[in-house]
């Protein structure tokens, strides 16, 4: 059975996340997204929401698995047996950081990485900029999946 991660914040998934999640499904058997817990970084949604909204928008490719996680990405690898990871690469700026994190985990366990170009559609978008357009009431419903849209606007007009 092959299996790869995409980790990520997450918060919340964007198009961007699920374009690289949805090609990644057709490469491995078993595609588990990870919701990585940053304790000292408080999101928009909470981790449980973050997770519902993943596994409903990925439910479609049949072979996705979603869970969080405190730690060090190399210890979910380890403790599933997983050999890969998958992320995406918008732009030359994320590459340094992103080259030095696979030299890290390669380093700490022997997992790999593997880059996924970003749809150039999406090559601006990010979880940040998606909270921060929809906070000034900019719309972004072609930048997140309709489930994500509503969700936003519901969590916003709460927060104001
Ligand atoms: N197009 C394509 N891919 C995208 C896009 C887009 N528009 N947006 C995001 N992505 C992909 C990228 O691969 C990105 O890395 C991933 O989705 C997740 O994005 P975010 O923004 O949700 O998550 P980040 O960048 O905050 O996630 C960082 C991690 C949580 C993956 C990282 O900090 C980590 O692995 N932490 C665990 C602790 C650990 O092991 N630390 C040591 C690292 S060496």
């Amino acid at each position: 059975m092959r299996r790869a991660v995409c980790p990520g914040s997450f918060d919340p998934i964007t198009n961007g996340h699920l374009d690289i999640i949805a090609r990644a499904s057709k490469l491995y058997d078993v595609v588990h997204v990870a919701v990585m817990i940053n304790q000292s970084k408080k999101g928009l949604f909470e981790i449980e929401e973050r997770i519902e909204l993943i596994r409903q928008v990925t439910a479609e490719f049949g072979n996705v698995e979603v869970e969080a996680f405190h730690g060090l990405l190399v210890d979910f690898c380890k403790q599933r047996d997983i050999p890969a990871i998958v992320k995406g690469l918008r732009a030359v700026s994320d590459f340094d950081y992103e080259l030095q994190m696979a030299q890290m985990n390669n380093g700490l366990s022997g997992v790999e990485t593997l880059f996924v170009p970003t749809n150039p559609t999406y090559s601006f978008l990010s979880s940040s900029l998606v909270k921060e357009v929809a906070a000034w009431g900019g719309d972004v419903s072609h930048l997140v999946p309709p489930l994500v849209n509503t969700a936003l606007t519901g969590r916003l007009s709460k927060e104001s």
